[in-house]
């Protein structure tokens, strides 16, 4: 697939090249959609508040530890569809571009509209990404429970309001079991962003899936199979939680308001721009064409 080049500056343009690669024939359910907002989530999802780094300026995703930390496994595959639209347009950043496929890809697929931001600069190579300190292990584990949750997006800064909303993202998407050991889709339609996921967590009955893999829950909703992991049962677990996938579920346009609003902020963690909109990092020369 061949992007075309648009001139500095230009996001809408660049946005227009994310919709053209989204459709994926022979890749999981046709989409790049659900794995862009993984990226996008991932790349930023390293923050934490104290000591004030990680995050997704910079794109350290690129380099190792972060390239080789299993919760990343699968996600070269959202970097590579996106890389012709990256060779055709040096000017964006990596982690620009990476966020701005995130919320490009909510919108294109029946979802709100995400607030976001250029400005964020790339490291220029490993031993500059390194100089950010130890970003490792910090993405949740999806085996674990509420106080897990908490602790990794308290860190963050989120609250629980904000954490449930994140995690309607699980009505995009599915599990591999090649990447996490986890297996299936949340919703019939993984592809169509709405409040599914949260309906489902709240009236169906879960069982626990018999096999060999990691436990993980399942039911089936008209014919189709479908999962929910650990933590995605905690949301309706513990009370706290359960409040916001219960008003949720009930309302998909404050589900859609409260996600974008969470997502806009998830993707600037760490950002800080100087006066002329440019986020620096170390090693970054600053953006070309902002000069
Ligand atoms: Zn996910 N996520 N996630 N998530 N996620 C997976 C897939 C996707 C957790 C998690 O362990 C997993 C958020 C929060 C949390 C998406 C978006 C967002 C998978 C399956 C796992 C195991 C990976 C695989 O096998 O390919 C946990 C524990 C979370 C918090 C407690 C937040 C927040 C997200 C965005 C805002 C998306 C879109 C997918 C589907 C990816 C795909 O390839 O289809």
């Amino acid at each position: 697939m061949s992007a075309s080049s648009v001139a500095p500056g230009d996001y809408e343009g660049i946005r227009k090249q994310i919709k053209a690669v989204l459709k994926q024939p022979g890749y999981d359910d046709g989409s790049a959609g659900p794995i862009f907002v993984r990226l996008a989530w991932h790349a930023s999802g390293t923050y934490s508040a104290k000591p004030g780094n990680g995050g997704s300026n910079g794109a350290g995703m690129r380099f190792a530890p972060e390239s080789t930390d299993g919760a990343n496994a699968g996600l070269e595959h959202a970097r590579a569809f996106l890389e012709p639209i990256k060779a055709a347009n040096p000017w964006i950043s990596y982690a620009d571009l990476w966020t701005l496929a995130g919320v490009t890809a909510v919108e294109a697929m029946n979802g709100p509209k995400v607030p976001w931001t250029p400005g964020r600069t790339d490291f220029p190579s490993e031993k500059e990404a390194n100089t950010r300190g130890d970003i490792e292990n910090r993405l949740p584990d999806a085996a674990q429970g509420a106080q897990h949750i908490r602790d990794v997006f308290y860190r963050m800064g989120f609250n629980d309001q904000e954490i449930v909303a994140l995690s309607g993202a699980h009505n995009l998407g599915r599990c591999h079991t090649d990447r996490s050991g986890f297996d299936g889709q949340w919703v019939v339609n993984p592809t169509r962003f709405s409040n599914q996921f949260f309906k489902l967590l709240l009236t169906r009955k879960w069982v626990p899936k018999k096999w060999d893999g990691p436990f993980q829950y399942e039911t089936v909703v008209a014919g189709t199979p479908v999962m929910a992991l650990p933590t995605d049962m905690a949301l309706i677990e513990d009370p706290k939680f359960r409040v916001w996938a219960e008003k949720y579920a009930k309302d998909q346009k404050l589900f859609f308001e409260h996600f974008a609003a969470a997502f806009g902020k998830l993707i600037e963690l760490g950002v800080s721009r100087d006066g002329k909109g440019i986020a620096l990092v170390a090693g970054a020369g600053g953006c070309p064409f902002a000069h």
